[in-house]
């Protein structure tokens, strides 16, 4: 008698069948985010219930956080400021996301890898990378300011999501050879929607790099809202699919974003493979000083998020802790006001850029039209400067 492969399966012991089967109902502990986003703090600073799975960080690290955080929001400001005087070509403000760009620097060591977007000059500045090396970039100088391998921090990534596969192939790459370096990858709520994304916390996850995604969920990807970007419960859910284990946290909540980040980055670090974790968080300013936000965002939804600031949210608490008081709060003030006016002076000057370094390293070995070219370039220059000298 012959049998379909239907009547066989049905003939086979339930007992059997499950252990023949990766069953699909398997739970998946520990790789599911909360369902609620893990907060530490209320808005207006108060502490809510210390909890086992997120431990408080030390209060001086919060102390270090929220001068970051002063320093940093002041640095934001500035560079805004520079658009407008013609000094910086474009700027992506991160006011708002203070909590995020200090808290995941602080969750690393130096020797660890930072992958940042645009986004992410406050992040690079709190990181201690000289603030004129941050700009160079935007200014649109060089393609990089600093020398990422001497501040383990890649290149500001403009195309969205390629980082992520960078930071698994570091991350990677150092497991390998032995050292315990975590990488952590920023991204944007809009990015996730980009292969890159997929493909690289899907590489991470399979061969157990030590990544962390840090997944800023900002609310809008330029003017399209998260609503139209995705139909997911949670960006977090993202990492489960791959088999990463994820976390959501409230972004505006400084405590519990260095405490949830502090967690990622140790998973990592042990040699578990990568972690995701998704802050929701609010852009305060538009997307960059070429975009007039007021075009696709309610003023409303803007004023709510104001009543949300991690600034001013981490001060409560330290002044509650009596970790902070008048005088600190203006020392801080004073030295983000000072760290200001330097990078004022600084990028007053004007830059000295060789017009012929844009030939160089774009292949090992140039191409003739490359030659060409740049012979074409250097003739030219050398016309403009003899008809200064005849003028
Ligand atoms: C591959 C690619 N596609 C499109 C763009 C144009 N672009 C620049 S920023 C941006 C929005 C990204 O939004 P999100 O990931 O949420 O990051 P945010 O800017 O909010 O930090 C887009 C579409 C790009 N830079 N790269
Ligand atoms: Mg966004």
């Amino acid at each position: 008698m012959t049998t379909t492969p239907q009547a066989e399966r049905r003939a086979i012991p339930r007992a059997r069948r499950a252990a023949s089967t990766p069953a699909a109902s398997e739970p998946s502990a520990g790789l599911l985010p909360h369902t609620d986003p893990v907060r530490l703090l209320e808005p207006d600073g108060t502490p809510l219930p210390p909890r086992d799975d997120y431990p408080e960080p030390p209060v001086e690290a919060l102390r270090e956080m929220y001068r970051r955080m002063v320093v940093g929001r002041r640095f934001d400001v500035q560079a805004t400021a520079l658009t407008k005087q013609g000094r910086l070509a474009v700027y992506p403000s991160s006011r708002g996301q203070e909590a995020c760009q200090v808290g995941a620097v602080l969750a690393l060591r130096d020797d660890d890898w930072v992958f940042p977007t645009y986004r992410e000059s406050m992040a690079l500045t709190a990181r201690g990378i000289d603030p004129v090396e941050v700009l160079t970039l935007l200014r649109g100088d060089w393609h990089c300011g600093y020398d990422p391998t001497v501040v383990h921090t890649a290149p500001q990534c403009t195309p969205l999501a390629t980082q992520c596969v960078h930071a698994a192939g570091l991350a990677y790459g150092e497991s390998y050879q032995g050292r315990d370096t975590v990488a952590l990858a920023f991204i944007g709520d809009g990015a996730t929607s980009e292969g890159d994304f997929h493909e690289g916390v899907n590489f991470a996850a399979v061969f157990k790099a030590p990544v962390v995604y840090f997944v800023q969920n900002n609310k809008y990807a330029i003017s399209v809202p998260l609503s139209r970007q995705t139909a997911a419960p949670s960006l977090a859910y993202k990492g489960v699919g791959y088999g990463v284990p994820s976390e959501q946290v409230d972004g505006n909540d400084p405590v519990a974003v260095l405490a949830v980040l502090t967690r990622a980055v140790a998973h990592a670090r042990a040699g578990k493979g990568p972690y995701l974790v998704e802050a929701h968080t609010y852009r305060m300013e538009a997307h960059t000083n070429a975009d007039d936000a007021s075009r696709y965002r309610d003023p409303e939804e803007v004023e709510q998020w104001r009543d949300r600031d991690p600034v001013a949210r981490l001060e409560a608490y330290l002044r509650r802790r009596d970790a902070l008081d008048d005088a600190a709060v203006a020392a801080i003030a004073e030295e983000a006001e000072a760290y200001a006016a330097a990078l004022r002076e600084r990028m007053n000057a004007q830059p000295q850029v060789d017009p012929l370094s844009l030939f160089d390293h774009v292949y090992a070995e140039p191409t003739p039209q490359l030659v060409e070219q740049r012979e074409q370039v250097r003739a030219e220059l050398a016309a403009a400067r003899d008809d200064e000298g005849n003028a």
